[in-house]
């Protein structure tokens, strides 16, 4: 799969800095990097103090024009990201200094870099399977520290490695299948019966358990919504401008004050979460707080978390609250020592700045699974998780035929689809226009 071309690019942020690495890929990288830094070679994993020099486009060799001073570092292939031979150029952080060293490289034979390129490569050659890449890209994209942390995991291998024991689950059962077609014309033995049923509901076992994950990690990488919900000036608008300190909505006395659903993303303890103020919901309103209401609601229903914010001393209605939300009590500085207080809220004052550490981490807490050992949520895309919900109805349709003693084929045809669903996830069986798609959103010089 080694590709003929050599490709550069530049592999850092755009902007200046101390440092920019531009990388060239195939296998003309090395031959290119060394007439670039007038060196005859370069050595493998051995950083070399070079001066890289202009490359005069007539004589096409390294005129003594020098663009910078920096490292030559080498990997001979297969060694390296991309698997085939590549050097990185470390250069000073500027543009124009890069932009130098890219032209040089392409009048000695490169080309330049199609976005995804070089990751498309080190697929292409084996190095990384798909999903680990799309870690790679969500690491670079993440916003918080657990976003990171579960990007790691895929990016490691975590969630490759349970999908391809589902999938040499899967291959084993088919063994199983196709000898039953082999060495019988009737139904499928008894003994292999039972043997196939116990091995396909294990499958769907796991595969339930990896769909939970996948969703939670999938959920850290987009950042989990969670929505101020309760009746009109009880001071949502006021908890979101305490907690992302900043005037962000307008607050006033009157009831009714907030309409259009008003959005902040904050890093709360370490979890990424995108904090929506609404609507207080009370039945008589006007036509424009009405709509405001509708959107409120339509929030709440898409919310990973609501904060079910209530006045100072909650009515019994207000306090039969939803388990699953938070309650939290605002104007908490209007409670005296008499006051009745309840015991599954948090007690908070927008305006005095009390119990907000304690409100943030009962929000990093319900959404936090990371801190259940045995679970740690790995990096996975929405695509990811419909091939998942794919080779589970695959298989529980199999199971089906199982249960109704149908043909050997016809199961083993399910399982076959539920292996493709399963591949696409690692790319093993994903289509090349799937492929590209996922590539060019990569960006230049990965
Ligand atoms: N004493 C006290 N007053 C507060 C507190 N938080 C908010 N208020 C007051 O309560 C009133 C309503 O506050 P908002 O933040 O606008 O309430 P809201 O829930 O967003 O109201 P709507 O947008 O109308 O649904 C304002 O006068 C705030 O100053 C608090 O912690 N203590
Ligand atoms: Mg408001």
């Amino acid at each position: 799969m080694l590709s003929s071309e050599t490709i550069a690019a530049v592999a850092t942020a755009s902007g200046s800095g101390g440092v920019a690495i531009v990388r060239l890929s195939g296998p003309d990288a090395m031959i290119i990097a060394a007439q670039i830094c007038d060196r005859k070679q370069l050595t493998p994993r051995y950083a070399h103090y070079v001066q890289f020099y202009k490359v005069d486009p007539k004589t096409e060799s390294a005129s003594r024009l020098v663009i910078d001073m920096g490292l030559a570092l080498y990997f001979k292939a297969p060694s390296s990201f991309t698997g085939e031979d590549v050097v990185e150029l470390h250069a000073h952080g500027n543009a124009i200094v890069c932009e130098q060293i890219i032209a040089s490289a392409c009048i000695l034979g490169a080309r330049r870099a199609r976005a995804g390129e070089f990751s498309e490569r080190a697929f292409l050659n084996g190095k990384l399977q798909l999903n680990q890449l799309e870690a790679i890209a969500d690491l670079i994209s993440s916003n918080s520290e657990q976003a990171a942390r579960s990007a790691v995991l895929s990016m490691q291998g975590v969630f490759s490695d349970e999908v391809n024991a589902l999938l040499q689950k899967l291959i084993f059962v088919r063994t199983l299948l196709e000898a039953a077609l082999d060495f019988s014309d009737e139904d499928i033995e008894f003994a292999d019966h039972d043997r196939i049923e116990k091995e396909l509901r294990y499958t769907l076992e796991r595969l339930a358990a990896i769909y939970k994950v996948a969703s939670e990690g999938a959920r850290m990488q987009r950042g989990a919504t969670v929505v101020l919900m309760g009746a009109p000036n009880v001071g949502k608008s006021s908890l979101l401008n305490a907690l992302c300190s900043e005037e962000r909505a307008i607050v006033t006395p009157i009831a009714g004050t907030t309409r259009d659903l008003i959005s902040v993303d904050l890093n709360i303890n370490g979890v990424a979460v995108s904090l929506i103020d609404t609507a207080g919901i009370r039945h008589d309103a006007g036509e424009i707080e009405r709509e405001g209401i509708a959107r409120a609601e339509t929030a709440c229903a898409q919310a990973d978390l609501i904060l079910q914010v209530l006045e100072s001393e909650p009515s019994a209605a207000e306090q039969a609250a939803d388990p699953a939300n938070i309650i939290v009590v605002n104007k908490a500085d209007l409670l005296n020592e008499q006051s009745p207080r309840l015991a599954q809220a948090i007690y908070v004052s927008a305006i005095e700045r009390t119990g907000l550490d304690e409100l943030r981490a009962e929000i990093a807490k319900r959404l936090d699974i990371s801190s259940d050992e045995q679970q740690t949520p790995f990096a996975a895309r929405q695509r990811h998780l419909d091939a998942l919900q794919q080779a589970q109805a695959a298989i529980e349709r199999a199971m089906l035929q199982l249960g109704q003693a149908e043909l050997p084929e016809l199961i083993a045809e399910e399982l076959r689809l539920a292996q493709q669903s399963l591949g696409e996830i690692t790319g093993e069986f994903t289509p090349d226009d799937l492929l590209d798609y996922i590539f060019r959103e990569f960006c230049i010089g990965k």
